[in-house]
């Protein structure tokens, strides 16, 4: 299938622009990733120009009066981070590693495509976060576990793919600053057990090449099974000396075939996946048996903290999937070799449209952390509904977890910056595949954007890099732009309007998590209730209920464990509450539900009608794909509206106070 270049896609600069002067990039690239900078550069300046900017020597300084582009190493600066300004009409590129001259190269890119002059350029920026990741759930068949772009373009039919769209793919993540890619899904089964074989070596190397390319470390999801599945052994046992032997000899092969491979991801004793709880082990046996065998490599093992009772008993009100995560890893604070890294979802529970922090953020302080988000729409839309979510991902990273008394953030603790780790940072679960957008769902695509963006510098707000995502696809006008950060950046709160109320989440079709279903998961084993009942709703999390509030520490446990400090948006998920309880809006509970409810429709189809008047203002193309999408969401909300509003209605027998319809 063909594909889109995304916010790579150039467009022509006005006359006046002073990047049309520059008429030389003057360089010696060498390395790979130098020959990328210096290649993007000539690219994009040259299509945005109308003619490409000649390459020559960077001893190579007087050319007759042309403007340049040049490189200048700096022995000062930080890793991959960069300092691009003018210097007597030219423009330069100032960083420590070759990494930093491409993410410079991009800067100026991305400078050019929003409207930004050369002249009196100044910007200097280092990575905020070491890690910067997507995790691909992409199956080795072709399917995508939580896809909705359509197949992976890394896998098909049990092999790997090496094509121009690995470099577009490269090229998108290296010009947002992302640096790690997780190609396969974290439920590692069938032939992605063989991926650490010699059957795909070979694609694997040229894979990791390209990606090295682009300062982009390949990572894989590993089976903590597979000594077992792969028929060597019959145990996996992280305390036998023969499976550490196993393990050892394995990576070394890896790891010679592989060069630039960046280590690991594992879901283990979690969903069903194998896991050292087989063998009365602890995730800390596990995982440091697996960093100890690529340790040598400078490999990394992600381990990830999703691990709770999916056997559950609708009836037990004690067991508390939300505590599960911390309950299961709080006691091996500290436990972990240093190139292990614990990575945490972002709540509790599990990409809901609203959750709380999750309580190890700020529980652990002696080990190495990653924040997981989700950009894939599994909860949030599945990428028909428009659902941009960094004004989310802000929330949680700018919570604090006072487990210090400054710099205790979120953001904090996954930056290094709290207790000076270095192994850290953030990954999304990627919303990609090989859809011609590459997103399903063209507004999509600034969650990419978006993540890329906030993890390189969180401290950049979500609707500046909303807009620069709008310039950048769809080029400068002003109503296009206008029109579209209306639609982004109302788009999550409208999501949560039509969604289950008030944090509880879960309301939705089981399995596939799509449209509304009250009870879908209500008498189901999967710990995730509302307790509805004809006086009130919600989970018990206070200390009457699981002691689930208690995790955070003081003042969050305080303001979390009682209904009068809780916040509204995550009432229900800390308190059973009854429908007439006043919330602090001053609103009824019930009130509260039909309220948002019919809002959220209305908010819907102010975006809609908006949208509509961007026809033959962007592509055509995209305009179909896009309006296609916003008809169904404006149906499918009100789907959401009337089932949610009627279950309330039928449950409590309250009357909506405005008299609206319910049916
Ligand atoms: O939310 C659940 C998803 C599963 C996913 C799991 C996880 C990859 O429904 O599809 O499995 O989370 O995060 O491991």
């Amino acid at each position: 299938m063909g594909f889109e270049q995304a916010w790579l896609s150039y467009g022509v600069l006005r006359k006046e622009s002073k990047w049309r002067g520059i008429e030389r990039i003057c360089a010696d690239p060498a390395s790979p990733v130098m020959k990328n900078a210096v290649g993007e550069l000539q690219k994009a300046l040259g299509t945005m120009t109308g003619k490409e900017p000649v390459l020559c020597s960077g001893a190579d300084k007087e050319a007759a009066g042309t403007r340049c582009i040049r490189f200048r190493q700096d022995g000062e600066g930080k890793a991959d981070g960069y300092h691009v300004y003018e210097e007597s009409g030219d423009v330069v590129i100032a960083a420590s590693s070759d990494c930093g001259m491409l993410y410079g190269a991009f800067e100026l890119i991305r400078q050019a495509q929003i409207g930004n002059s050369p002249v009196g350029l100044d910007i200097a920026k280092d990575p905020v976060m070491p890690l910067r990741m997507l995790n691909h759930w992409d199956n080795m068949d072709g399917s995508i576990e939580r896809g909705y772009s359509g197949n992976s373009f890394f896998f098909d039919h049990d092999e790997i793919l090496v094509d121009d769209r690995t470099v577009t793919y490269a090229r998108l993540l290296a010009s947002v600053g992302i640096n790690g890619a997780v190609i396969n899904n974290v439920n590692v089964k069938d032939a992605a057990t063989w991926l650490i074989t010699d059957r795909y070596f070979d694609k694997l190397r040229q894979l990791s090449e390209i990606f090295a390319g682009y300062g982009i470390r390949l990572f894989l999801s590993l089976n903590y099974a597979a000594p077992v599945e792969l028929g060597e052994l019959d145990s996996a046992d992280p305390l036998s000396e023969e499976v550490g032997k196993w393990w050892k000899d394995r990576m070394k092969l890896v790891f010679e075939q592989v060069p630039h491979l960046g280590g690991f991801l594992i879901k283990a004793d979690s969903e069903g996946r194998p896991g050292p709880f087989t063998y009365g082990r602890t995730h800390a046996d596990g995982a440091n048996m697996l960093a100890e065998a690529v340790e040598p490599y400078g490999g990394l093992i992600i381990w990830r903290c999703f691990v709770y009772n999916c056997k559950q008993d609708w009836r037990d009100y004690k067991t508390d999937r939300a505590r599960s995560g911390y309950d299961n890893f709080i006691e091996l604070d500290g436990a972990f070799r240093d190139n292990v890294i614990l990575q945490i979802k972002n709540g509790p529970m599990d990409f809901q449209v609203r959750e709380p922090v999750h309580p190890l953020f700020g529980g652990l302080k002696d080990t190495n952390q990653m924040l997981e988000v989700q950009i894939a729409q599994e909860y949030t839309g599945q990428q028909r509904h428009v659902c941009y979510l960094i004004p989310m991902f802000q929330e949680v990273l700018g919570f604090r977890t006072y487990v210090t008394e400054t710099d205790d953030t979120v953001k904090d603790l996954v930056s290094g910056k709290t207790f000076g780790h270095t192994k850290c940072g953030m990954a999304a679960v990627a919303n990609t595949g090989n859809d011609e957008n590459w997103t399903g769902h063209d507004l999509a695509a600034a969650n990419l954007y978006g993540f890329g963006r906030l993890a390189f510098d969180p401290s950049a707000l979500a609707e500046e890099i909303a807009r620069e995502w709008v310039v950048r696809t769809f080029g400068e006008d002003e109503e296009v732009c206008e029109v579209l950060l209306f639609i982004l950046m109302n788009s999550w709160r409208a999501y949560e309007m039509y969604n289950a109320p008030l944090g509880i989440g879960w309301m939705v079709n089981p399995n596939y998590h799509y449209g509304p279903s009250v009870d879908g998961y209500e008498y189901d084993r999967w710990g995730t209730y509302h307790r509805a009942d004809h006086l009130g709703i919600g989970v018990d999390r206070s200390h009457h209920g699981t002691g689930y509030a208690g995790l955070y520490r003081e003042p969050n446990a305080s303001m979390y464990d009682s209904p009068e400090s809780c916040p509204d948006e995550l009432l229900l998920f800390f308190h059973h509450m009854p429908y007439d309880h006043k919330l602090q809006s001053g609103k009824t509970v019930i009130q509260h539900i039909y309220d948002t409810h019919f809002e959220g429709v209305e908010l819907v189809d102010e975006m809609v009608k908006r949208f509509e008047s961007l026809e033959g203002k962007i592509p055509d193309k995209a305009y179909r794909r896009m309006l296609d999408r916003f008809r169904h969401q404006k149906e499918h909300a009100r789907e959401w509206r009337d089932q949610i509003n009627t279950y309330f209605y039928r449950k409590s027998g309250m009357d909506d106070e405005k008299g609206r319809q319910i049916f």
